[in-house]
Parts: structure tokens; C-alpha cells; sequence
């Protein structure tokens, strides 16, 4: 049985001095109030303790057809992108509607356990029958009740370099794709790595879609496919509706070009994910020592004006073994694979796992104001330093005014009998 809220009482706000109440009606909030004393809560209201209430986390870069099947058929053991992909080859033989609906439930389910109640999907389309694009459209209606679903028409094995790719694409638009993919950096050649981005921008454009492309995933300085993505999306002035996931390339390109990079990038004011786990464990895999983080210039490219988030990925896949739905592990590992553990970045660290991801996915009422929808999230702690040194499971999420998550605090100091 859900609990419908009118209120939530005793809470913290971003950039707000003390206690709040937030009235609810009809499912959105009317009224954000300060209180001068904390207050007890009645039936109808969610007492959030003192803690920081937030927008829901939005998962913005995840792979659901994929998600649970790590070890099958057999283990991802370089721990590189590519034996990921021969893995997931194998694996994607195998698969029926029943098998991807049952796993990106049960992965979606794990996320709003954890507070996300936005979520991008890429699924791959290297696949002449779309078994797993068929059973995500399905997935995304069933879910609507506690996620929203985005789903990326994902071209894992290439568009120009598999057969059909292109028609695959296409149709994948016509099942029900919101988002339109692609992966330069693992064409054949560079020439069709620039002309599937060219193509697919296209795509995107005609039907009026969104574009997210995996890009420059790999340590090699001369992947430079984002520079093609950023002027196309400029040239369309199409730039808000464009992401560039991964950039790892990024890590590895020199100082001058990417000064020239910058102001093409700025320009377009295109989107950025980062997935700092699973980079961090997929490249650096040709080095030897020095090791390259292999992540994107996360903090120059926020100082840019651009918004960046932090995406997931994967969750227990032929990719990346580790994963556990909780958006505040990801966040941590960002921080420090991106140097950003300066208390300025602390304070705004949030962003990363909810306003810049709702600007990657262009989302519409997303924020706590009056007139939006009553969605929102309880973190343990009074502010996003305390969020992030704890990394607790969120103590609520709420959507629409109904209690979808509630679980109690943790107590750090429960059971310590040493005096
Ligand atoms: N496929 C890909 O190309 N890159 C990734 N990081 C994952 C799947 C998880
Ligand atoms: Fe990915």
C-alpha cells in the first residue's frame, strides 16, 4: 500500500538557511515554507529529521538489456571494453523478451531503492531480431508507475561497420526509441566513425530525438569524434539535445587541442556523462606505469559553463562485475578520479547525480518549487558533505506525493561497545 503525503515536514534544502515544509496537493508541491522549530509530524506527513531533501537521482547512462548477466557466458577477464563486448556477443545470442524484461525490472527496481526515479537506458540494436529494444519499450510502460524511462537505440557493434546498421537504427525508431546512439571510436575506420555521427545526428534531428552517443571510449588521444558531434549538434543548433557520454579520450588529449576543443564545445552547448567506475576499471588497460584514469576533464568542462553528470553504466555486467544501485558510490569515486574533493566542488557535488543529469535528459518539471510534481528524495545527512561522507541509502523517495522507499537511518555509532 502507497502513502499519499500532504506534507513533509522538518526538512533541508539546498542553498536554504534551516527547517522547511513542503505542502503537497493533488500530487505536486504548493507551498515551500520555513519553519522557525522542528515539528512533529502527523499521518499524512513525511518527517525528513533534519535531513537534505533533493530531487530524485537521475541515472543518466546505464545499459538495462545487459545489466545481472556478468559471468555469462563467461567472465570478462582483461577487463577491457573489448573483450566486454565479445562477452556480451555471446551473451546476446541468448537472449529472450522475458529474460531482458526480468533483469531491467529488477535493476530499475534496485535504482528506486536507492532514490532514482529518472533513467536512461541505452539498448543495443546489433541485433537483427531487436529482441531486447522490443522488451525495453514493454519495460519502460511497466515501470512508469516509479521511473521514468528514457531508452537509447545504442548501436553496440557499430552502424557502419554491422550489417544493416543503419536499417537497424531506423527501425529501432520506429518501435519506440527516445534517444538516438552511436559509437565512433569502435567503427572500422575514422572515416566511418565521422559519418555515423553525421548520420545519426540526422536521424535524431528528423524525428525530433534526443542523441546521446557513446564517444572516444578508449585511451587513444587521436579519437577525437567529439569535435564531429559538437559541430554537428552546432550546425543544427541542436545542442541541448546532445550528449557525449564517456569522452575518455579526453583524459589523453594534449593541452592545445583541447583549448581549440573547448570553444567549439562551449559553442554548442552540448551535454556530458561521465561513468567514473567503469572507466577507471575499463581503460588504462594498454598502459603500463604511469596509468591513465581514463576519464573525461570533468571539472574543466563544469568551470566551462557545461553541464556534466555521473552515470552508472553498468551493474553487474560482461563489462564491469561491481555495481550496486547506489548513485552516492559513484558520485565518491567520481570525486576523486576527477581531483574534485576541493570543498567548493563538495558543496555542489549533488548536481552531478541530479540537475545536470535532468539537463542531459532534457527533463520537464524536474526541481523542488511549488507547481511541480511532489517528487523528491530524503538523504541521510543535514548537507551534501555529510550525504557524501556517509553514502547511506537514501531514507525516502517520493513521487507524485506517494512514499515509494522509506527505510530507516543509520546509525554510525550503533553497536560501537569500545570505551
Ligand atoms: N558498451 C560500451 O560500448 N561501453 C560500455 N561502457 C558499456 C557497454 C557498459
Ligand atoms: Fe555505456
Amino acid at each position: 500500500m502507497t502513502k499519499t503525503l500532504n506534507a513533509i515536514v522538518n526538512a533541508r534544502l539546498a542553498g536554504k538557511e534551516g527547517l522547511h515544509s513542503l505542502t503537497i496537493n493533488n500530487g505536486l508541491f504548493t507551498e515551500i515554507q520555513p519553519q522557525t522549530s522542528p515539528v512533529s509530524a502527523t499521518d499524512h506527513e513525511l518527517d525528513a529529521c533534519e535531513n537534505l531533501v533533493t530531487s530524485p537521482f537521475v541515472e543518466p547512462h546505464i545499459h538495462l538489456d545487459a545489466t545481472l548477466t556478468a559471468g555469462e557466458p563467461r567472465w570478462n577477464e582483461s577487463g577491457t571494453l573489448f573483450e566486454g563486448i565479445e562477452c556480451w556477443s555471446e551473451r546476446k545470442a541468448l537472449l529472450s523478451e522475458s529474460d531482458v524484461t526480468s533483469r531491467a525490472t529488477q535493476t530499475l527496481k534496485l535504482l528506486a531503492a536507492h532514490g532514482v526515479q529518472y533513467v536512461r537506458t541505452h539498448v543495443d540494436t546489433t541485433d537483427p531480431q531487436l529482441t531486447a529494444l522490443k522488451a525495453m519499450v514493454k519495460v519502460r510502460e511497466q515501470t512508469a508507475n516509479f521511473i521514468d524511462l528514457q531508452i537509447v537505440a545504442f548501436p553496440q557493434e557499430g552502424i557502419w561497420s554491422f550489417p544493416n546498421g543503419r536499417e537497424l537504427m531506423e527501425e529501432a525508431v520506429r518501435i519506440g526509441a527516445d534517444v538516438i546512439g552511436g559509437i565512433p571510436h569502435f567503427e572500422f575506420t575514422r572515416d566511418y566513425g565521422a559519418e555515423s555521427v553525421r548520420w545519426l545526428v540526422e536521424l535524431a534531428h528528423k524525428n525530433d530525438l534526443l542523441v546521446d552517443v557513446h564517444c572516444d571510449e578508449i585511451d587513444d588521444p587521436e579519437s577525437r569524434f567529439l569535435e564531429v558531434l559538437a559541430a554537428e549538434a552546432l550546425r543544427l543548433d541542436y545542442g541541448t539535445r546532445v550528449t557525449a557520454s564517456h569522452t575518455c579520450a579526453m583524459g589523453s588529449y594534449n593541452d592545445a587541442y583541447c583549448s581549440r576543443l573547448f570553444r567549439l564545445l562551449k559553442k554548442s552547448n552540448i551535454r556530458f556523462l561521465s561513468m567514473p567506475t567503469e572507466s577507471l576499471h575499463l581503460q588504462g588497460r594498454f598502459d603500463s606505469y604511469p596509468k591513465r584514469r581514463g576519464i573525461t576533464r570533468v571539472p574543466e568542462l563544469l568551470d566551462a559553463g557545461l553541464k556534466v553528470a555521473f552515470g552508472q553504466d553498468s551493474i553487474r555486467d560482461p563489462w564491469y562485475p561491481m555495481g550496486n544501485g547506489n548513485m552516492l558510490r559513484t558520485l565518491d569515486v567520481g570525486l576523486h578520479a576527477c581531483h574534485m574533493l576541493g570543498m567548493n566542488r563538495i558543496e555542489r557535488c549533488l548536481e552531478l547525480i541530479t540537475d545536470n543529469g535532468a539537463a542531459a535528459l532534457n527533463l520537464k518539471n524536474y526541481g523542488i518549487a511549488p507547481g511541480q510534481p511532489a517528487r523528491c528524495a530524503v538523504l541521510q545527512g543535514q548537507n551534501a558533505y555529510e550525504v557524501l561522507l556517509g553514502q547511506h541509502p537514501v531514507l525516502a523517495s517520493v513521487r507524485d506525493g506517494n512514499v515509494l522507499v522509506q527505510r530507516a537511518a543509520v546509525n554510525p555509532e550503533a553497536d560501537l561497545l569500545i570505551t
